[in-house]
């Protein structure tokens, strides 16, 4: 067996994947493609440039000199946006048996200083221009990390690249090593260092982008969600390279219109979003109506889709959105929509390899239909959080992931998300989704975003509560609270339709696009 190599059995459990006993992503994800004779093919499109597979391959070797030369087994902090170094960093780190932590280009100094103390980074490369929170951080510190470098520019890593060897032996690794983390955001308290192995990468890659989407070395892919949130890094980054496919980067903070711009220069084939951005879209498209004709099929992730702006989006460009539930801990997506086989409103069935089950608060498995905690297991989840054996305990079950979802199957076999376990509440002793409550809101033609949460009326009973951000913000007036409220009531059961109605200018989110409920909740 060759290092790169992957055997796949196909069990009807599902496919099984073994490893070569030396195995290094690296190989797999990069090398791989010159022995295929991919050299002199385009592996990214990015404004800066545009970078063939056997270009990628050298400068993945150079990297790995350079940073083999700073000290193995040391863990490298990345704070770089969504450009061709990126790659470098990443895959020369793996390469040269030093652990990648990518983290969010857009914090603010403390939070960087919590990654470098909790990370114990010996190596931090950063985007230019994130020198003043970087260099703010720098500056709390006890004891600096041994090496700070900007990505690129003058001094920084390109430049010693370009003066590095341009062969690398890749380092004998296992397919079980530690190789990569990813910090997991979280909606309350410190993020967590999530610790992922070699193997992790290729389970998503060959199981969902593969087999579910259909990834194949013609496509183009483009990522809405960037490189260090492992929605975009799955997207943009090891599943492309992973059959040989081109990827499109760019640096430009998400809006609807630079997607738009990204989509009409580079033309992908394929568009990875996130439910918020789409309801953007759909509302920029009123007065521009972008060419999407190289768009064949479009994902989403990060929240549940309602199925109305599924709905929507396919009425207006055509083009299906696979929705589907991923998280940082499993690195990608294990339950899914399919090309022939969505439901829209649910995150479809589950993808073949992972083992999915709903269970009560004793883990025993729910009957049919009911309500329970969504819990994963398969090739890819993450085995713990680094440095925290209380998180750790409470989210790694032995081998399943408990994903702090709520889901109930419904009687078609799909999976249908319930929002997450802290986002729920009863109200008279009843469950109420505020997923369900969203999705009857947002069908309204003036809502462009909305979010639910639990609060307390005058006897202290908890009743829904709606904050909506409006398409134009003119519309707001008294009988569009009514209309909104009724609305719900002639839609869903009686206790569920939203007491108060706020009329807001944005709602508050993570830096993932994902809503944070719980700061709605405390802000009565
Ligand atoms: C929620 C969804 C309903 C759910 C992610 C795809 O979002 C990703 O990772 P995070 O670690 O958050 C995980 C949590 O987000 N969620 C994600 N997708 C859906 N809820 N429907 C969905 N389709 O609460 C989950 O536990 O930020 C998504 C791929 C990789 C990812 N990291």
């Amino acid at each position: 067996m060759r290092n790169h190599t992957v055997t796949i059995d196909e069990s009807p459990a599902g496919p099984m994947l073994t490893f070569a006993p030396i195995f290094n992503a690296t190989n797999a994800f990069i090398d791989r493609h010159i022995e295929e004779g991919r050299g002199n093919k385009f592996a990214i499109y990015s404004a800066s440039a545009e970078v063939t597979y056997a270009q990628l391959t050298e400068r993945v070797n150079r990297s790995a000199n350079v940073l083999h030369d700073f000290g193995s087994s040391q863990r490298l902090l990345m704070v770089v946006k969504d450009r061709p170094e990126f790659f470098y960093l990443f895959w020369g780190a793996i390469k040269a048996g030093l652990v990648p932590i990518p983290v969010n280009t857009l914090l603010r100094a403390e939070d960087y200083q919590f990654l470098m103390v909790d990370s114990g980074a010996a190596i931090v490369v950063y985007s230019p221009d994130l020198v003043e929170p970087i260099e703010a951080a720098l500056e709390t510190l006890d004891e600096a990390p041994a090496h700070v470098l900007t990505a690129h520019g003058k001094g920084s890593f390109m430049e010693l690249m370009a003066a590095a060897d341009i062969d690398f032996e890749a380092l004998p690794t296992a397919a079980q090593d530690d190789c990569f983390w990813l910090y997991s955001s979280g909606s309350t308290g410190n993020p967590k260092g999530v610790v992922h192995a070699h193997q992790d990468m290729v389970f998503t890659s060959e199981l969902y982008a593969r087999r579910i989407l259909g990834v194949t070395e013609t496509e183009t892919c483009f990522s809405a969600g960037k490189l260090f949130f492992s929605y975009g890094f799955g997207n943009a980054m090891t599943f492309p390279l992973w059959v040989g496919a081109t990827t499109v980067l760019s640096e430009a903070r998400t809006t609807p219109e630079m997607t738009f711009d990204v989509i009409e220069r580079f033309r992908p084939t394929i568009f990875f979003g996130v439910p918020t951005l789409y309801a953007q879209q759909l509302h920029l498209m009123d007065s521009v109506m972008p060419d999407l004709s190289s768009v064949k099929f479009c994902c989403s992730a990060g929240e549940a889709l309602p199925a109305d702006v599924y709905q929507r989006w396919k009425d207006k460009t055509g083009i299906d959105i696979l929705d589907g539930i991923g998280s940082t801990e499993a690195l990608h997506i294990f339950i899914s929509n399919r090309h022939d086989d969505t439901q829209p409103g649910s995150s479809g069935k589950p993808v073949p390899g992972y083992a999915i089950r709903i269970v009560d608060k004793d883990t025993k498995p729910v009957a049919p239909g009911e309500v329970g905690a969504l819990q994963v297991r398969g090739g890819s989840t993450a085995k713990h959080y680094w440095n925290r054996p209380d998180k750790t305990a409470e989210t790694m079950l032995g081998n399943w992931l408990n994903t702090g979802d709520v889901y109930y199957q419904d009687n078609d076999g799909y999976y249908v998300n319930y929002g997450r376990s802290d986002d729920m509440f009863k109200v008279g002793a009843m469950w109420c989704s505020p997923f369900e409550i969203e999705s009857c809101l947002i069908a309204h033609p003036k809502v462009l975003e909305v979010a639910v949460v639990g609060r307390d009326d005058d006897e202290g009973l908890i009743k829904p509560a709606a904050y909506i951000v409006l398409r134009n913000p003119e519309d707001a007036d008294p009988s569009l609270e009514d209309e909104l409220k009724a609305q719900c009531k002639a839609e869903l059961a009686g206790y569920k339709y939203p007491r108060w109605i706020e009329i807001v200018e944005n709602l508050p989110k993570t830096v993932t696009g994902k809503i944070q409920r719980f700061k709605l909740r405390s802000r009565v």
